[in-house]
């Protein structure tokens, strides 16, 4: 066969191999969900769009130029594919901008990540090899004259497929950019790559937000958290633990449904279970958090603000002025410290603890670190406590005091003398390990709780434990399934974000609170336990022993509970049963979920006012 013969235009191979390798991602591993016909149309067409769109700019371009924008463009979008698809691994998110100037995080994320790169990832360059190859190997074969005769036609091609795309999202999803926070949504109707591109925008858009903010917003909110958040009454409880100190330990990737568990009949967490027993325990509280982590729970319990839709807000808005737990505290006598053996500047934490008004960082600088001590992520949990208690010691009385645990961090790594409970068995590493390390941070609040007496500090302090977000992502549903011995539905993985919270306050005896609950509520109800007033603080959680209360518990992509349903992608579940009410109409809100999910998304919506635009600089 001789070269004139095949003339096809690289820019339609390029767009055609692309778009498939998007959309096999789209489903293989985003696995995106799809409810109805026309989201199946959308999501088969967005990448063809977006990679038509693009390569189409190449078209203006000259032969040799024009190979170059192809062959490069390919390399540049498959690495951002492939980005994503290491960060939806960890995360089961996409990636935004903010995440990507967290600099500091990089090495301790990136770590975490290339544990979850696999040499199947390669396949993911396969149009890269195959575009490079035929543009050096089979010039003559190629064209790309064909494509710049025909720029009027690119383009207008581009323009219509654009819009057509659009469109059908609108109709799909009407007010598709207004209304979600939940960027598989976005993705799945708009394709990722222009996701990346709507990021961009809204970041710029929201950074002129503090710019051009004034204090004229202030009320409407107040107005707002008085009439649908405050409780109106004080709960018996007000005031009971006053002048105690606050010892608050952050459990990392500790999730309720191994509480009064057991595996292979032994249980998960013993000393959990029995402090249970004599404490107020919250078997409802959900964990709110984003993409910042262990820094948006932190940031949840010290304001109750609900942290930032996109990027963790530690970064995003690290020196805003806020009206937090350390600060308050510290009005009353208080003197406040966090202790967490890790990197200071992690999370931007040496920034947003001066911001939340601490007084001191006991930081990985604190402590002895040797290769003994030390595994996954960090000190070992048990050493950690072992080290602080001397700290905690000498510090000035009451205090309030943050312990941040490291162990029980994905991929959930563990010595096996050190392990006393064995490994799930299942195809998930990350499931079969977590155990492990659940048990182990487990046996180290048993040893703290046992540190604390021997110091004489346990019977003057409340010790209140939480934990911080998920450990186990929907990503491995299949396997945590065969554990809870039931298939996951979406329904399945909102009752999984339920984390422990335990109040526990020496001499009273404590109970098992049902009510839904969330980390929003921490703030307010630690603070009326210590007997201070928050009546003039703009607080989006309520005094969770206080009757009076909110009626939704809102998730960060806008999914949420209440008493009687569970929202969330679009489908509206009743909480007790897990089963499907109805399928959200969009624009007529007429399922069962709709008007509490326009209060969700209003209180979202102010919660991001107030601290995109740093409002409470102008809070009295
Ligand atoms: C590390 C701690 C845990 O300092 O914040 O990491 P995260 O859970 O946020 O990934
Ligand atoms: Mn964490």
């Amino acid at each position: 066969m001789k070269g004139k013969q095949l003339q096809l235009p690289l820019y339609l191979i390029a767009s055609i191999l692309f778009g498939l390798k998007t959309y096999i991602v789209y489903v293989f591993v985003f696995k995106l969900s799809i409810e109805n016909g026309l989201q199946a149309i959308i999501l088969l067409i967005n990448p063809f769009v977006s990679a038509f769109v693009f390569y189409g700019i190449s078209v203006w371009l000259k032969d040799k130029n024009q190979r170059r924008f192809i062959c490069y463009g390919t390399l540049v979008g498959s690495i951002i594919l492939w980005a994503n698809v290491m960060f939806y691994r960890d995360f089961t998110d996409f990636i935004t901008i903010p995440i990507l100037f967290q600099a500091s995080n990089a090495v301790d994320v990136g770590n975490s990540a290339v544990s979850l790169v696999s040499l199947s990832d390669l396949v993911l360059f396969i149009d890269v090899i195959i575009i490079w190859y035929i543009s050096s190997k089979y010039k003559d074969r190629i064209t790309t004259h064909y494509a710049r005769k025909n720029k009027l036609l690119v383009v207008s091609l581009s323009i219509v497929l654009l819009l057509g795309n659009y469109l059908l999202a609108e109709l799909e999803r009407p007010q598709l950019f207004q209304s979600t926070y939940d960027r598989e949504y976005l993705v799945k109707n708009i394709g990722v790559y222009n996701f990346h591109l709507y990021d961009i925008v809204q970041q710029s858009f929201t950074t002129s937000q503090r710019a051009f903010a004034d204090g004229t917003k202030i009320p409407r909110i107040k107005e707002y958290v008085n009439a649908n958040v405050k409780s109106d009454e004080e709960s018996e409880l007000f005031g009971i633990a006053k002048d105690k100190n606050l010892i608050f330990v952050s459990l990392e990737s500790f999730q309720s449904f191994v509480i009064d568990n057991t595996l292979n009949g032994e249980e998960v967490t013993p000393f959990l279970n029995e402090l249970k027993d004599n404490s107020y325990y919250f078997e409802n509280f959900y964990h709110q958090t984003a993409q910042g982590k262990t820094s948006d729970s932190e940031f949840l319990i010290e304001n109750s603000l609900y942290p930032l839709p996109g990027g963790a807000v530690f970064f995003v808005r690290g020196e805003n002025e806020y009206d937090a737990m350390p600060e308050i505290l510290g009005e009353q006598g208080y003197y406040s410290a966090v202790f967490h053996a890790n990197d200071s500047r992690f999370w931007n934490r040496n920034v947003m603890y001066d911001s939340l008004g601490y007084d001191n960082f006991y930081d990985e600088s604190a402590y002895e670190v040797t290769e003994q001590n030390t595994v996954g992520w960090g000190l070992k949990d048990k050493e950690f406590f072992d080290q602080s208690i001397k700290y905690l010691q000498s510090m000035s009385q009451p205090f309030y005091s943050k312990f941040i645990t490291l162990t029980n961090h994905h991929p959930f790594e563990l010595s096996a003398e050190e392990a006393s409970i064995q490994k799930f068995n299942s195809e998930s590493e990350t499931v079969n390990n977590y155990f492990q390390t659940v048990r182990y941070t487990d046996e180290a609040i048993k040893q703290f709780f046992d540190e604390l007496k021997q110091a004489g500090l346990y019977e003057n302090s409340i010790i209140v434990l939480m934990g911080d977000h998920y450990g186990i992502s929907a990503y491995e549903n299949e396997a945590l399934g065969e554990y809870l011995d039931k298939e996951l539905t979406d329904y399945d993985t909102v009752q999984l974000q339920r984390v422990p919270f335990f109040i526990h306050i020496p001499g009273e005896d404590g109970k098992v609170m049902s009510k839904i609950a969330g980390q929003i509520d921490v703030k307010p109800t630690l603070l009326h336990l210590l007997g201070v007033d928050t009546k003039g603080d703009i607080n989006f959680g309520t005094d969770l022993f206080s009757d009076d209360r909110k009626e939704f518990i809102a998730l960060r992509d806008g999914s949420f509970v209440s008493d009687e349903y569970v929202y969330t992608k679009e489908s509206c579940y009743d909480r007790d049963t897990g089963e499907l009410m109805e399928v959200d109409l969009g624009l007529d809100k007429l399922s069962a979920c709709g008007p509490i999910e326009e209060k969700v998304l209003k209180e979202l919506n102010y919660s991001d006012e107030v601290v995109y635009g740093n409002l409470l600089r102008f809070n009295e």
